[in-house]
């Protein structure tokens, strides 16, 4: 346990608001995770899957209200609005702390309230975080067990310190009645608040029990509210896999890649590549924390312990390290359960003869409906990845030679394109552009501009943020700093099918990523920056036209250009607080597109 004054009175207060029957601390045991997950069999909420087809598993379905972040639920409560940025709702955080304490008012009745302790990175790492979250749902408890260090030892190193993360999570549906029954999935739909404090580093959560709005750790805590500590302490937390790629002769590159979400990061974390003797493994698939290590180069860590991925897509074809990371010890959320006691998602297999689908209804492969939904999870234990790198845990972090930004675009953007500098690389990911998928809710498809992947995810003004970038590139020299790539899998042709083949085959870029740092690959030189020349991009054995080759390789001038006002506008709502440097950007790609 703990004698920390600061976070003892803290816990005392949150209990004294939301009135739960218990408390309860987790401890992280095994012991605790095998009596939470029985409880949640027992009420309903949980599923044991086979024994023979999935060992120690589970599947849950959630409301049908509640299947993935709520973005427009999402607030940034800084002390003044114009911190918050163009980009963030905002509001002020005594009112919000107000009209959210009437709702958490005895939110907590008939539940056990957990305290859950944990550290975001290896714990004791320079680099990592603690953090507290409090809360009443018990699929939050088994969740953080596998995608974050959870248990006392956390309090060895914070010991009286306040340095910590507050956060408060409720499902927002007390039992108010002596023997009221629970839903399999309580939360309260029309009332969600995903709320972050960005100066008193805490975040208040309610209403839903989902991924990213439950799970405070991940983008609430390791980017929301990490982000704003990173701009204060001179470090970076992004919305990066990290990947160690070994070439045949045995060196050894580590990249970190941004792209939205479900646009590739777990894919592209354990890829295994298609080209002969080169290696990818896996540091992390969703998040970075870096700083400048002694030498002068950047080093990361992957603040989590486990891996929430998107299901459908996931198949022995597409991502067989997956599928061997979710044989045993997963949760499965909104999947499709099938006869055997098994799991199953579009695109996986074969469809089963009949399932039972996510919203708990008997499902054929004729049913014109899909059996999970598309933003179906499994959350697994990093340490079962086969292709997990050695080196995953080493606190100091490893040091990281590209960055790579890229996103869902059907056109213009082509396969891979080198930029010209730090702050031209700046640029490419301040105008990243991509479709929306399902991770969030809201229209599917729709082109949105995601800076960095951190639209979502950025727990400040997103002018400042850019300006962030500009300033580590000054801080750093550039000979030591990760050169920057866009990439783009996504490309599409007038019929609407892919260009590029994706997944393992995109190790031929990586490949080509790889030789540039070392100054090997060649490349030309384009308005838009530096592109493979069709010759230095390894395609042995690769089944592609030349006719789509060209086309991904191609660099659309006109469609360049027409971007170019849609840009102004991105840029014209960060005021003066965008960087001159990202204007200047965008000033001389317009003058070397020469339109
Ligand atoms: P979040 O967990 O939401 O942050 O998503 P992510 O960025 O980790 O995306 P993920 O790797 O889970 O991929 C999302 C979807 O994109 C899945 O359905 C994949 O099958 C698909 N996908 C991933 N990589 C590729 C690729 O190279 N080409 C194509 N066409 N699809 C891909
Ligand atoms: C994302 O949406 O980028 C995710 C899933 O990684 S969630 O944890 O729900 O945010
Ligand atoms: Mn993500």
């Amino acid at each position: 346990m703990t004698t920390n004054k600061s976070l003892l009175n803290w816990i005392d207060e949150i209990a004294a608001m939301c009135t739960p029957d218990e408390v309860t601390w987790c401890d992280g045991s095994e012991e605790e995770y095998d009596r939470l997950t029985q409880s949640m069999v027992d009420a309903g909420t949980f599923i044991r899957l086979s024994h023979d087809k999935k060992p120690n598993s589970f599947i849950c379905r959630s409301d049908p209200g509640d299947v993935a972040r709520v973005e427009d639920r999402t607030f940034i409560c800084s002390e003044k609005e114009e911190d918050a940025g163009p980009t963030n709702n905002w509001s002020d955080p005594i009112e919000m702390k107000k009209s959210m304490s009437h709702l958490y008012k005895a939110c907590m009745q008939g539940r056990t309230m957990y305290v859950i302790p944990y550290s975001m990175g290896p714990i004791g790492s320079p680099i990592s975080k603690i953090g507290v979250i409090l809360t009443d749902s018990p699929y939050v408890v088994c969740s953080m067990h596998i995608m974050a260090r959870v248990g006392m030892k956390v309090f060895d190193v914070l010991g009286e310190s306040d340095d910590f993360v507050r956060g408060v999570h409720s499902v927002g549906y007390p039992l108010t009645e002596p023997k009221q029954p629970d839903l399999p999935w309580p939360c309260n739909p029309d009332n969600k608040y995903i709320s972050h404090f960005p100066e008193t580093r805490e975040i208040w959560s309610y209403g839903s029990g989902y991924g990213g709005n439950a799970l405070l750790g991940k983008k609430c805590h390791a980017l929301r509210i990490a982000s704003a500590q990173a701009r204060d302490e001179g470090w970076m937390a992004e919305h990066m896999l990290i990947l160690k790629l070994t070439s045949p002769e045995g060196t050894v590159k580590y990249i970190a890649a941004a792209f939205p979400s479900a646009c590739g990061k777990t894919n592209l974390a354990m890829m295994d590549p298609t080209i002969k003797g080169w290696k990818v493994e896996t540091i992390g698939d969703d998040i970075a924390w870096m700083k400048f290590g002694e030498d002068g180069r950047l080093y990361a860590i992957n603040p989590e312990a486990g891996f929430f991925g998107v299901a459908p897509g996931t198949s022995l074809d597409s991502n067989p390290n997956a599928m061997e990371t979710l044989k045993e010890n997963s949760i499965f959320t909104n999947c499709a359960l099938t006869k055997d006691g098994d799991v199953w998602w579009e695109e996986m297999s074969e469809a089963p003869a009949e399932a039972v689908d996510w919203l708990r209804r008997p499902w054929t492969p004729e049913s014109n409906r899909t059996a999970a939904h598309p933003n179906a999870r499994f959350t697994i234990p990093a340490q079962q990845c086969p292709v997990i790198a050695d080196e995953w845990e080493d606190p100091k972090g490893v040091p990281i030679s590209a960055f790579l930004f890229g996103g869902r675009r059907a056109s213009v953007v082509p396969l891979v394109n080198e930029s010209f500098s730090w702050e031209h690389g700046t640029f490419l990911g301040s105008i990243m552009s991509s479709e929306k998928t399902a991770a969030a809710a809201g229209k599917i498809g729709e082109l949105r501009r995601d800076p960095m992947a951190m639209l979502p995810f950025c727990g400040y003004h997103m002018g400042d943020y850019l300006r962030h970038w500009i300033n580590i590139g000054q801080q750093g020299d550039a000979d030591k700093l990760p050169k920057i790539y866009y990439i783009n899998w996504f490309r599409k042709d007038e019929s609407g099918k892919w260009l590029w083949p994706g997944f393992g085959e995109n190790s031929r870029v990586l490949k080509w990523i790889f030789e540039r740092c070392d100054n090997q690959a060649e490349a030309v030189e384009t308005p838009i920056g530096y592109l493979p020349n069709p010759t230095a991009l390894d395609i042995e054995g690769l089944d592609i036209s030349e006719e789509n080759l060209a086309k991904l390789l191609a660099v659309d001038i006109e469609g360049w250009a027409s971007e170019i006002p849609g840009i102004r506008d991105h840029y014209a709502q960060f005021g003066d607080r965008l960087p001159t440097e990202l204007d200047k950007e965008l000033n001389n790609l317009e003058k070397r597109l020469g339109t």
